[in-house]
């Protein structure tokens, strides 16, 4: 029994440190959020996420890219009648196939880190 724990220890306690050092990579990364469909951006999925995209797409109002991204509920990178059309049978209970009112993290790039092979004190440019 003893081999045996022996055996298992090790790749378990490796297993775990993984675990945490991706766990903490992923919380360094994300900072947004957005609900999916919640074109308003007020918390909840709403007729009124449906109302501002139809507005939207007669050219009465304008998104923010926060908003375009909540409000790209199939995600195809439009902005379209489909996705209000997505809201609207989510709304009456037809289905989900979207994850509409889901949480999205997104993750930025990390910052550019540039390096000089020159001393002193020689800014990067940019
Ligand atoms: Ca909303
Ligand atoms: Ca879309």
């Amino acid at each position: 029994m003893k081999r045996l724990l022996r055996a298992l220890l090790p790749p378990c306690c490796a297993a775990l440190a993984s675990a945490v050092i991706i766990t903490a990579v992923s919380a360094v990364n994300t900072d947004t959020r957005y609900i999916r469909g919640d074109a308003d951006g007020n918390g909840r999925v709403t007729v009124s996420d449906v109302t501002l995209i139809q507005r939207c797409l007669a050219d009465l109002v304008k998104l923010s890219q926060a908003d375009i991204k909540a409000a790209d509920v199939n995600g195809n990178g439009i902005v379209d009648v489909d996705d209000a059309t997505a809201i609207q049978r989510w709304l009456a209970l037809y289905g989900n196939e979207y994850n509409i009112e889901e949480t999205v993290f997104c993750q930025t790039e990390p910052p550019t880190v540039v390096f000089s092979t020159q001393g002193g004190n020689d800014l990067p440019f940019v």
